[in-house]
């Protein structure tokens, strides 16, 4: 048996921060697992290093499924994101040491390739609707099949989605919340004739996205969908807090534009009566903060039976380790519906050299044993932690909302 010797908790800033836990057995072989979560950081390094790495010293790396139980029903305390992050850190590596010893990617681990490629959608944002369809068509051009479209809002400073970068987008920007205004009624104006103009500039053949942050109220959601459905959208995203599942019913009620949620589900309880109530038609848990490919999987099964699609979380937070998981459950699993790419920068594909790449709109994982992913620790151990965290949103009468 591969037996774990050392596991590692490596903390790097090439632009934003990333946690890394590299797992080493005592044959020499590595593998490494994704546990950033977006500003809070040190939280799952502190549960890796102080509560994980123990336990794992002289276990059989290749008992993934029960070293998953055991850390999962072994803690006594159950889900929540820092928790599930840290699982899916160590299930990550596992898979990543298993492939490796068996000399094969992932993706033929967990049954091989379902699909040729992977459907990935990148981000068009930009203050005013010209310069959001401009990029919109820049992404067209570069062969996009699928792409996102946030614009600025008038009257409003700053808003979702959109960024002062024109290639990457890093809302975490401060090292205290900045604070954001919120509107939904002039919010509302401006998607629709958003949509229309997309449409009349890229025509039918692109799928068009959007997201809406958590930020309506569901009939406000529904509305919204009502409004877009002339323009097709491929899906409304995170349309309104989910804590209460029922919440989307309500949604479902008055529109048929598809709903995707999920991005910071970190169980399948989160999603259990969504999908058993198609109330979605895409889940967007994601392999690191949903605990790591098992739980993932086990996600995707159950959508499955209901005809619920996968479309994982791929925003830059999340580093290219957790990017090539998903890019080999992405091409494994029976019900892939699309996966989100927005580009990493060159100084952190550099920090992680990988396998994975993009060719006209899809991608794929890469034929190397294990994930395909690396990280350079002597490039790492160069970029130092800070603190960044996300903004928060308040209505124009102060009122706290969701950002
Ligand atoms: C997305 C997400 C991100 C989140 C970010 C928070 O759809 O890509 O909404 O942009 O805001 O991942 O950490
Ligand atoms: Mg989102």
């Amino acid at each position: 048996m591969p037996k774990i010797v050392d596991a590692r908790v490596i903390i790097t800033c090439p632009g934003r921060n990333f946690v890394t836990l590299k797992i080493v057995c005592d044959d020499g072989t590595s593998g490494v697992g994704d546990a950033t979560l977006n500003g809070r950081e040190l939280s799952v390094a502190s549960y890796l290093s102080e509560h994980v790495v123990p336990c794992l010293i002289g276990r059989d790396a290749h008992r993934i499924e029960d070293l998953w139980q055991y850390l999962y029903k072994g803690a006594y305390w159950r889900r929540g994101p820092v928790t599930m992050t840290a699982i899916a850190a160590v299930d990550m590596a596992l898979w990543d040491i298993k492939g490796k010893i068996a000399g094969l990617p992932v993706y033929q681990l967990l049954g091989g390739a379902a699909r040729d490629s992977v459907m990935v959608y990148g981000h068009a944002n930009g203050v005013s609707i010209e310069d959001t369809i401009a990029a919109a068509i820049r992404y067209r051009d570069e062969g996009y099949k699928a792409i996102r479209l946030q614009c600025g809002v008038p009257g409003m400073a700053a808003t979702y989605g959109v960024s002062k970068d024109p290639e990457f987008y890093e809302p975490a920007d401060s090292d205290l919340p900045t604070e954001a205004v919120w509107s939904t009624s002039k919010y509302l104006r401006i998607v629709p004739e958003l949509f229309a103009a997309a449409r009349q500039a890229l025509g039918w053949d692109v799928h068009l996205l959007h997201d809406i942050h958590h930020r309506l109220t569901p009939i406000e959601a529904g509305r919204l969908g009502r409004d877009l459905e002339p323009y097709r959208p491929f899906w409304l995203e995170d349309a309104t807090p989910a804590e209460n599942q029922d919440a989307f019913r309500l949604i479902r009620q008055h529109t048929t534009a598809p709903l995707a949620v999920g991005e910071i589900f970190n169980s399948i309880w989160d999603a259990k009566a969504l999908i058993e109530n198609q109330l979605i038609d895409y889940v967007r848990a994601t392999v690191t903060h949903a605990g790591g490919i098992t739980h993932l999987r086990r996600i995707a099964a159950l959508a499955d039976l209901y005809q619920v699609r996968t479309g994982c979380h791929g925003a830059t937070d999340l580093s290219p380790v957790a990017m090539a998981a998903a890019l080999h459950f992405d091409l494994s699993v029976p019900n892939f519906g699309i996966q989100e790419y927005m580009r990493h920068t060159p100084e952190t594909d550099a920090v992680f050299p990988h396998a994975y790449s993009f060719d006209r709109g899809t991608m794929h994982p890469g034929e190397a044993p294990g994930l395909g992913v690396d990280i350079d620790e002597d490039l790492a151990a160069g970029y130092e932690y800070k603190r960044a965290y996300l903004p928060v949103n308040r209505l124009e009468d102060g009122t706290l909302w969701s950002w």
